[in-house]
């Protein structure tokens, strides 16, 4: 029963001081949900802190909740702690409905690290959600038991830096091509783009992702480039060159006259000089031109002698053709007849070689009966009479007798000349 008489106190006593807190922070904020579960607050006085989305599930007396806090492992971090009374009016001043990005919100307070000043048994604590959003108050501990909704540091962005920024040429006579060269590094990061405003009127020219570009000036003036690189984490840094562009060379009418007339002058001599050497080829053209001429005359004495000449020789070779047509006949009818003595020649051999051998024949037949005589003359008993061997005889007799004078004569000396032992009938 005492218990419950001091809780309730303690709620009558956080009423009753609520009023005279207030809101304290005009800090704006934005939150940014990091789809991992925090939340992201970077506040424009450049305090950055990461809260914890599912807030504090829990309700637990000022001690308790430091001690939970302390060793929470969430989102990946393990540094959270309790945010001051500060942080959370901040949170709640600039988002009003912190349901739309916190989850299970409670209505009720929702403990601080902040102690009341002078009393350290005394810390402060806030509504964040429902009607009674925003009334601050403080609860003596460790008796009361309040929410918790988990925050962390985060460490801000650093700003990239520029060591150098040059611009090649830095002077020159429009137009007047000039390449720009930024030398850039980030920290805790990388250079994410880099913005050019080539005349240095605010107006940014070109983005590039590189740290060097080029940009032609067409017109005469002083110039003050400015290069502006962002790094991943947004922040920039910015730094100027200087640029001088001049206008081309201006003449004056003296000027232009002397150059004017001295063009003409130039073309004139030019002109003289084409005509000197137009005229020199003309003559040389002439002088080729009548040695051309004779040597054509010359040339043509020639090819009336030659033309003669062929004239003569082309009669000759009429005469010569038709000589040799005649001579062709003639050859073809000695062939002729060369080829009928030919075939007489091979008749009349033929015949001869036969003439040769009935020669040869009867001389071996006379052999053969001169033979036959001498066998009979010498014989003792040669005449046998008796009608065959007589009409042997007889036949013997009659081929003797047919015998010419010179067959008969070899016939005789055969026999034994005048003194042969054969007898004749
Ligand atoms: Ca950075
Ligand atoms: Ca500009």
């Amino acid at each position: 029963m005492r218990e419950l008489y001091r809780c309730m106190m303690k709620v009558l006593f956080c009423f009753s001081v609520a009023i005279i807190v207030g809101f304290a922070s005009t800090v704006s904020a934005q939150l940014i949900n990091n789809g991992d579960g925090t939340l992201t607050q970077s506040r424009v006085d450049g305090k950055i802190l990461m809260w914890l989305q599912s807030g504090g599930p829990v309700i637990l007396g000022w001690d308790s909740a430091m001690n939970w806090v302390s060793n929470l492992n969430a989102a990946g971090y393990t540094d959270w702690r309790m945010p001051t009374l500060d942080e959370l009016q901040v949170l709640y001043n600039e988002e009003r409905t912190l349901d739309n990005y916190f989850q299970n919100m409670s209505d009720y307070y929702y403990f601080t690290s902040t102690k009341y000043p002078g009393h350290n048994e005394w810390a402060y604590c806030i509504i964040l959600a429902g009607n009674r959003a925003g009334v601050v108050s403080y609860s003596t501990l460790p008796d009361v038991s309040h929410a918790v909704l988990p925050v962390r540091d985060v460490a801000a962005n650093q700003r990239p830096t520029i060591t150098s920024f040059i611009a090649t040429p830095s002077n020159g006579t429009a137009p007047l091509n000039v390449t720009f060269t930024v030398a850039a590094s980030d920290p805790d990061g990388t250079i994410a783009s880099v913005k050019w405003d080539f005349d240095g009127n605010g107006t940014v020219d070109e983005t590039t992702s590189g740290l060097t570009t080029s940009f032609t000036y067409a017109t005469s003036g002083t110039f003050t480039p400015i290069v502006t690189v962002i790094d991943n984490g947004g922040s920039t840094a910015s730094a100027t060159t200087g640029l001088t562009i001049q206008n081309p060379a201006q003449y004056t009418q003296a000027q232009v006259d002397q150059i004017v007339n001295q063009a003409v002058a130039d073309a004139v001599r030019a002109k003289d000089i084409i005509i000197e050497q137009r005229d020199l080829t003309i003559t040389n053209l002439n002088l080729d031109l009548n040695t051309c001429a004779s040597q054509n005359t010359a040339l043509s004495g020639q090819v009336s002698t030659l033309t003669a000449n062929n004239t003569a020789l082309s009669g000759q070779v009429s005469t010569l053709t038709a000589q040799n047509t005649a001579l062709s006949g003639q050859v073809s009818t000695l062939t002729a007849q060369n080829t009928a003595l030919s075939d007489q020649i091979n008749g009349l051999t033929a015949e001869l070689d036969n003439a040769k051998a009935k020669l040869l024949a009867a001389e071996q037949e006379i052999a053969n009966l001169t033979h036959s005589l001498q066998s009979a003359f010498s014989d003792p008993q040669f005449f046998i009479p008796g009608s065959n061997a007589e009409k042997q005889m007889n036949n013997l007799v009659s081929a003797i007798v047919n015998l010419n004078y010179g067959q008969r004569q070899a016939l005789y000396f055969n026999l034994g000349g005048t003194a042969g032992k054969g007898k004749t009938k």
